[in-house]
C-alpha cells in the first residue's frame, strides 16, 4: 500500500486531494485566530474567537469528510451541511458583532441567520433527497437562492450596508465592504458547485461539464476562501482598531 493511500489521499484524484489541505488550512487558521486574540483590544476578542470557531468547526468536519470520501468515494452531503449549519450562522454573528457599535440590534442578526438557514435547509433537501431530476435540483436550488439573495441584499444595500454607513470607524466600513464582496463572489461558488449534482445544469445529466463528485472541489475551494478570508477581514479590522486605541493612549 502506498503512503498516500494510508493517509487516505488519492494523489490522482483532485477531489480527494483537496480535502487534505482543506483540513490543514482550517486547522492552522483556527489556531492562528485563537492565538491572535492576545494581540487585540478586549472588545475584539469575541470576534476573533468566532473566527477561530468557524475555522475550527470546519477543520473537524474536513477531517471526517476526507475519510468519508476516501473510504466510500461518495460525496459527504450530511457532514457538509452540518458543518455549514454551524458555521454560516456564526458568520452572521460576525456581521452582527462588527456592526453592534454602529447600532445593530439582535433582530438584524436573527434575520441573517433565518435567511441562511433557509438557504441551507433547501440546499440540503436539494442534494440529499434528489431523485436525479433537474426539476428537484432546480426547485430547491431556487428556494435556497432566496435566502442567499437576502444576505447579499443586506450586505450591499440593506441593513448591513446602512449600519456600516452609519459607523464612525473607517476600518469597520472597509471591513463590511470586504465581507460584502466575499458574499457576492466567494459565496457564489457554492450554487455553481451545486449545479454539478445529479440533475444539475452543469453536471453529467446537464451540460456534462463536470462529474457529480466535482461538487466537492467547488465546495472545498469555496470553504477555504470564505471561512479563512472572512476571518482575516475581521482580524484586520480588529488589529487596525486596536492600534488606534494604543496610539490614543500613548
Ligand atoms: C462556510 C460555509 C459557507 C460560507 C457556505 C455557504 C453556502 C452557500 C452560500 C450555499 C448556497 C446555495 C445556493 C445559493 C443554492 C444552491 C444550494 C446551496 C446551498 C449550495
Amino acid at each position: 500500500m502506498e503512503l498516500l493511500e494510508l493517509i487516505a489521499i488519492d494523489g490522482k484524484d483532485p477531489v480527494s486531494f483537496t480535502f487534505f489541505p482543506g483540513y490543514m488550512a482550517m486547522f492552522a487558521a483556527a489556531v492562528f485566530f485563537f492565538a491572535e486574540r492576545g494581540s487585540v483590544d478586549a472588545k475584539w476578542k469575541l470576534s476573533l474567537l468566532v473566527s477561530a470557531l468557524i475555522t475550527g468547526i470546519a477543520a473537524v468536519h474536513y477531517y471526517y469528510m476526507r475519510d468519508f470520501y476516501a473510504s466510500t468515494g461518495e460525496t459527504p452531503v450530511a457532514l457538509r451541511y452540518i458543518d455549514w449549519t454551524l458555521t454560516v450562522p456564526l458568520m452572521c454573528i460576525e456581521f452582527y458583532l462588527l456592526l453592534r457599535p454602529a447600532g445593530a440590534k439582535a433582530s438584524f442578526m436573527w434575520k441573517l441567520i433565518a435567511a441562511s438557514v433557509l438557504m441551507l435547509v433547501a440546499g440540503y433537501i436539494g442534494e440529499a433527497f434528489t431523485d436525479g431530476s433537474t426539476f428537484h435540483s432546480v426547485l430547491w436550488g431556487v428556494i435556497s437562492t432566496v435566502g442567499y439573495v437576502y444576505v447579499l441584499y443586506s450586505a450591499w444595500v440593506g441593513e448591513a450596508k446602512q449600519l456600516a454607513d452609519a459607523s464612525n470607524s473607517p476600518a469597520v466600513k472597509k471591513g463590511i465592504k470586504a465581507l460584502a464582496w466575499f458574499v457576492l463572489v466567494g459565496w457564489a461558488i457554492y450554487p455553481i458547485g451545486y449545479m454539478t449534482m445529479p440533475g444539475g445544469w452543469l453536471g453529467p445529466d446537464g451540460a456534462g461539464l463536470f462529474a457529480a463528485k466535482d461538487i466537492n472541489l467547488f465546495y472545498n475551494i469555496a470553504d477555504a476562501i470564505n471561512k479563512i478570508g472572512f476571518g482575516l477581514v475581521v482580524y484586520n479590522i480588529a488589529i487596525q482598531e486596536s492600534s488606534k486605541t494604543k496610539a490614543a493612549v500613548a
